[in-house]
């Protein structure tokens, strides 16, 4: 069997060297030729752990080679991006030059699997009339899928194994094929559904989260105005057998969350207030941390602060549409004389943010201390170092990382995000 993958980022490059790895034979198409060139000699251009290994393991077997066009396979994986415009309508610009790409290969009995997570219908309305300029036709003469990835960054190489698949078919037999091919090497189970209900499952998913982060949010902004703290009683009610309200923090970040819920706004903006209203919420959080900041503090026009983490979460190096870095421009758009700080990525220069590659260089002269991702490394600093290494005593902590007792017995005065001193 051969399959053909189109797009070798996050989710194409994994795929497609599982997929060598398991013993087919694997065409990796990118249309960028530093990432095609690249990876022909062994260099990734993303990091994921374990993903260098796993690729040059498929190249050197063989069965994964790396080209810039797409060649007659038995199957096509799409899985390129889907960013969205301005506008915050999905732009498909990639969805569907990849379908283009396959139509003077596609063969009849070939299997095409979308993968790339995109606004519903999109298999349907967008992907199957492109394919069928080949003259042939979907679910006659070719199978066509929608299966989702719904892999965790960080983890992908370990969830691509082990999550459960669903696998949406513009027919049965379609979902069948797809379900063979996968089966190669999910350990997970694989589910069988129609293709609009497998995209409208990958947008529920990120959705439910998205709403339910910005439902976390919304408490942290109560508990600030009524002068409770919104941690404690986020773990008493989370004692209740049905609830489990998430974290709140500086917003939400990432490629996907803070992306994915839009897809469904455009197709029913009349449908999907609460979905809208849970995008703002997140969006604004941001705001809402340099807004705390002020209230505490004054004007921060001067103030040396020192900011720690700019990931779009703990534990992984990617900065993509990070919220922390949201607040640290609005703190620099405030006049604030920021340093900040990541230890996953030390060297990342950020356009309009004034970065540090040690976290010595950060705390240094630093007045404030602000805790914007809960890095296990940066959780795990001890006050009474910090305090020899800077001569900062305010410490803000939009993610709940620091234990505030030890801080407060090491000589700093804490905030906490979500913890009200009372303004009513
Ligand atoms: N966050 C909070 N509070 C929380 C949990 C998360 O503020 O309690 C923030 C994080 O800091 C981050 C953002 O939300 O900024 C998203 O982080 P995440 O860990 O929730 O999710 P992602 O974006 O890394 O990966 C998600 C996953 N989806 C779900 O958990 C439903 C993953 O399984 C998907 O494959 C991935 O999106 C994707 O590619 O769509």
């Amino acid at each position: 069997k051969k399959v053909c993958v189109l797009g070798l980022g996050y989710i194409g490059l994994p795929t497609a060297s599982t997929l060598a790895t398991h013993g087919l034979q694997v065409v990796g198409v990118d249309v960028n030729p530093q990432i095609v060139q690249g990876l022909q000699n062994g260099k990734l251009h993303l990091y994921e752990p374990g993903l260098r290994t796993l690729v040059q393991a498929a190249l050197r077997s063989g069965n994964l080679v790396v080209q810039d066009t797409p060649e007659p396979a038995d199957a096509f994986i799409i899985a390129v991006q889907t960013p969205f415009l301005e506008d915050k309508r999905a732009d498909l610009r990639f969805v569907r030059a990849a379908s283009e790409a396959i139509v003077p290969y596609l063969q009849r009995g070939n299997l095409v699997i979308l993968e790339s997570t995109s606004p519903p219908l999109t298999t349907r309305q967008v992907v199957a009339p492109i394919l069928e300029r080949s003259g042939l036709k979907a679910g006659r003469d070719f199978y066509l899928v929608y299966s989702p990835e719904r892999v965790l960054p960080g983890q992908i190489l370990r969830e691509l194994i082990e999550n459960a698949r669903v696998v949406g078919g513009i027919d049965r037999a379609s979902a069948e094929a797809a379900r063979d091919l996968y089966a190669t090497f999910v350990r997970g189970d694989i589910v069988l559904t129609d293709c609009t209900t497998a995209e409208m499952v990958k947008l529920m998913e990120n959705t439910f989260r998205d709403v339910n982060i910005a439902l976390a949010n919304e408490f942290a902004r109560l508990a600030d105005r009524l002068g409770i703290d919104v941690w404690e009683a986020i773990a008493l009610a989370n004692r209740h057998p049905r609830v489990n309200i998430l974290r709140p923090g500086p917003g939400v970040g990432g490629h996907c969350i803070s992306v994915d819920p839009w897809f469904l706004v455009e197709v029913a903006p009349d449908l999907t207030r609460l979905i809208r209203a849970a995008r703002e919420v997140n969006d604004s959080q941001p705001d809402f941390v340099v807004e705390w900041m002020e209230r505490t503090l004054g004007r921060l026009e001067g103030r040396r602060v020192a900011v720690l983490g700019l990931a779009y979460k703990p534990d992984v190096d990617d900065l993509r549409e990070s919220p922390a870095i949201e607040v640290a421009l609005r703190l620099v758009q405030a006049g604030a004389q920021v340093r900040a700080f990541e230890p996953f990525k030390p060297e990342a220069q950020i356009p309009a943010v004034p970065t540090v590659t040690a976290l010595a260089d950060a705390l240094q002269d630093a007045e404030i201390l602000l805790l914007l991702v809960g890095h296990t490394r940066l959780r795990e600093l001890n006050p009474e170092e910090v305090r020899t290494q800077t001569s900062a005593r305010l410490v803000f902590d939009a993610v709940n990382g620091w234990d505030q007792t030890q801080w407060q017995k090491a000589g700093f005065q804490v905030w906490r995000l979500g913890v009200g001193r009372g303004d009513v």
